[in-house]
């Protein structure tokens, strides 16, 4: 529990702020930070945010902390040209203590123009990956979110808020992938391991995290939430058994345990793999909804991808050592649906930043040349009837409803 939020926040922080709708206000933060929002350079020192379970004292000599950030700008208040410069993108990344979410930290570290906020519930694995990734100290921060637990979801939500930084860009990135288990596995609430992670834990994120990203200025905001071939029933990938299949939700509005119903979301035996790829499709539904009710309003991008099969990430620590064994040659020279994670992480870095893929309600994918296309959902990852019906649900699991 000690690392519950275990995060000092950047002990120094320069941010331009460039905001048009409240250029004249002044914020005054948590712990009496005050954060002018002109177009000046304004420097500030955060103080370390503490909470409940965690004191600095307590922590051994030589554990790693959450790096001091500074968002350097490129360049100075004396230069008129610093107006037009934007101030760092800030990038929240779940998961980003291994694969597909470290190799997109490293990626958007290298354009020099993100700090990425690694959302990881292992926060000395985090520091460690960022580390031997070469992510520069300033350009991350590694704040604890368990996506397991709503209680963590909530607490990062705070912690995040606490360290006066704007978000402009959530990435829903983390996953869990089960598919030895015999019998289900729960999050900290009691839903079924895999859709309580993947899906119920960014659920409550993303809608907890709109109003941050509402509040942001920064001219190009968007909300990412990674989906996969594997959910999507008219591809190859998606026939493979066992098919996703969300049924009518009945195993999921009986809260996806089996005391009531089911620990499946439509009801029927656990099983791991089955459970992933659902909760996969819960994923890009979620999109689509933000999409419906929210793009217009707040000009928010929402969009979705299949970055590629990434045959060698942590994804697969639980599958069979045959299947890690054979599963990466096999999609290198027979499906030809491998991609490295260095690639991958520059395809998802391209969702989060690149100018021309703005358009939202979107799920992207990349073809062999890897250059993007928007791809088209199965009929089930795009029922919008069905998009609705598990927003309301999931809104109740997760106590906002
Ligand atoms: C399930 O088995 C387990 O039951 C489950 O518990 C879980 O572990 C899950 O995903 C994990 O796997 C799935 C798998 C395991 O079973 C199969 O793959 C059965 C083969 C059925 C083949 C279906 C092909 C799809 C057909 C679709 C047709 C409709 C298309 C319509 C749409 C078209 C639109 C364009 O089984 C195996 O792992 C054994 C598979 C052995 C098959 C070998 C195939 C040749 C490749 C050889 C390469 C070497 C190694 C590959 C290993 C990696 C993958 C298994
Ligand atoms: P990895 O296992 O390498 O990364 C998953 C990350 O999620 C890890 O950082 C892991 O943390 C984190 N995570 C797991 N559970 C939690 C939790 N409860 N709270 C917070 N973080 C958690 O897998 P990938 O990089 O392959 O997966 C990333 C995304 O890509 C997933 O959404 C997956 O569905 C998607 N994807 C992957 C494909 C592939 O071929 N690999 C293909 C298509 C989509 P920790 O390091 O502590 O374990
Ligand atoms: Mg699949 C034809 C292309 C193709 C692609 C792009 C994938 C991606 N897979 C393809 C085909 C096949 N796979 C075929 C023909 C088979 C039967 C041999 C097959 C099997 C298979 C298994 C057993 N594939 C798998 C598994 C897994 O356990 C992985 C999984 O389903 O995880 C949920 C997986 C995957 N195949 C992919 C991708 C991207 C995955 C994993 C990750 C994911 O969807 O997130």
């Amino acid at each position: 529990m000690a690392l519950q939020a275990a995060s000092i926040i950047p002990s120094t922080v320069s941010i331009y702020k460039e905001g048009k709708s409240n250029a004249s206000l002044k914020e005054t933060g948590f712990f009496g930070v005050s954060v002018p929002n002109n177009h000046l350079k304004a420097e500030f020192n955060y103080s370390i945010i503490r909470s409940k379970e965690f004191r600095r004292r307590e922590l051994p000599i030589g554990t790693i902390r959450a790096q001091t950030a500074t968002t350097t700008p490129a360049i100075t208040e004396a230069a008129p040209e610093a107006k037009k410069t934007l101030r760092k993108c800030i990038v929240v990344i779940t998961g980003a203590s291994s694969g597909l979410g470290l190799a997109t930290a490293k990626a958007l570290s290298e354009t020099g123009q993100c700090h990425v906020i690694m959302a990881c519930r292992n926060f000395l694995k985090a520091e460690k990956a960022a580390k031997t990734a070469g992510i520069p100290k300033e350009n991350y921060t590694v704040i604890h979110l368990d996506l397991a637990s709503l209680e963590s979801v909530r607490q990062f939500v705070d912690t995040f808020r606490r360290s006066g930084m704007p978000l402009d860009v959530l990435v829903c990135n983390a996953a869990v992938y089960l598919p030895t288990a015999k019998e289900p596995t729960y999050t900290a609430e009691g839903f079924e391991l895999s859709v309580g992670t993947n899906h119920l834990g960014h659920f409550l994120l993303a809608r907890l995290l709109l109003d941050d990203l509402k509040k942001s200025d920064y001219p190009s905001k968007r909300l990412i939430i990674v989906g996969s071939i594997t959910g999507n029933t008219n591809t190859l990938a998606g026939n493979v058994p066992p098919k996703a299949n969300l049924g009518d939700l009945r195993g999921l509005v009986g809260g996806l345990n089996d005391l009531n119903s089911s620990p499946m979301i439509d009801g029927g035996e656990f099983d791991g793999a089955k459970a992933y790829k659902d909760s996969k499709v819960c994923n890009m539904l979620t999109m689509q909804e933000f999409h419906k009710r929210y793009h217009e309003e707040t000009g928010i991008t929402f969009a979705s991808l299949y970055p590629g099969c990434i045959a060698e990430t942590g994804l697969f620590r639980n599958h069979i050592p045959l299947f890690r064994t054979l599963f990466p040659p096999f999609q290198k020279y027979i499906t030809k649906g491998y991609v490295s994670e260095e690639e991958a992480g520059k395809r998802l870095a391209q969702v989060v930043s690149d100018p021309s893929l703005t358009k939202s309600g979107v799920y992207w994918s990349w073809n062999k040349n890897s250059s993007s296309f928007e791809n088209q959902l199965s009929k089930e990852a795009s029922d919008a009837e069905k998009a609705l019906k598990l927003w309301e649900i999931s809104e109740k699991l997760v106590g906002l409803a």
